[in-house]
């Protein structure tokens, strides 16, 4: 049975990614939920109901786990809704939290993420729940989502400018690591890597999430023995065109099928 992988647009893609060449055997169902893309502005109250909306959706084609490869929405909806459903869900924070404790030489961190994901506070308490002296300066960044949705990001000298502009309060920062909160970030990492001359680590929550996802499913004895390499399938809904060029500039080299 596949993976299913949620995501409000095309950030999950970079989760999807990680998976897909991690174990080419597994099977992925991608739901993008395109039509209500930015979830960053909206309520969490609106963001819970439309991730349980996707959840659902996966579950009814057969998914046997779910990655909710957003950050906004798994600051809405997790824990809780691992008690409400049978099959194994992860999220991304708590992964992507402990992803920086590791890296993080100084303690001191930049959360670049959505509104929603700021305004939750569900980064400091992932990381303040593990080590409770870390120092994180939090930045909302929803032009990135929308540098990224819009394909502007496949211009260098924009993205160059987009992240300079939005940085440089940051430039001098005495944080040494920067946290990707947000699944469409890695796909500019590096202009924010080339930003900070390569001195910061960088934590992409996402990459970090499915680490932890895929030794869990492991132990449960949930990922695949066979060894074909499947045709993945994407449900859209919204628009599809845009979707399938950041798919196919971002993850290359796999066969999929893209259903509305
Ligand atoms: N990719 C989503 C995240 O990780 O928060 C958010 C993008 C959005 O819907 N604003």
């Amino acid at each position: 049975r596949p993976i299913g992988i949620m995501d409000s647009g095309v950030g999950g893609l970079t989760v999807m990614k990680e998976i897909t060449h991690a174990l080419p055997s597994e099977e992925v169902y991608y739901f993008a939920d395109s039509m209500r893309c930015p979830y960053g502005p909206k309520s969490q109250e609106d963001v819970k109901q439309y991730t349980k909306e996707a959840v659902q959706f996966l579950i009814d084609k057969g998914v046997k786990a779910v990655i909710i490869a957003c950050n906004t929405a798994t600051a809405a909806v997790m824990p809780a809704l691992r008690d409400e459903i049978d099959i194994p869900v992860y999220g991304v924070i708590n992964p992507g939290s402990l992803g920086a404790l590791r890296k993080s030489d100084n303690n001191e961190m930049l959360l670049l993420a959505t509104e929603g994901t700021i305004k939750s506070g569900a980064y400091e308490r992932g990381i303040l729940s593990f080590d409770s002296d870390v120092k994180i300066h939090n930045l909302p960044c929803p032009e990135f989502v929308d540098l990224i949705e819009s394909l502007d990001f496949e211009n260098s000298d924009i993205t160059r400018k987009a992240v300079a502009d939005k940085l440089a309060p940051y430039k001098n920062t005495a944080a040494d690591t920067v946290i990707l909160g947000c699944t469409h970030f890695p796909i500019i990492e590096p202009f924010i890597d080339e930003f900070f001359n390569g001195r910061k680590h960088i934590i992409d929550a996402g990459f970090e999430a499915v680490s932890v996802a895929l030794v869990q499913l492991h132990k449960k004895q949930l990922l695949s023995a066979h060894d074909k390499t499947p045709a993945h399938r994407i449900f859209i809904h919204g628009d599809n065109n845009r979707f399938e060029k950041v798919l196919n500039s971002w993850i290359p080299d796999i066969d999929y099928k893209i259903e509305n």
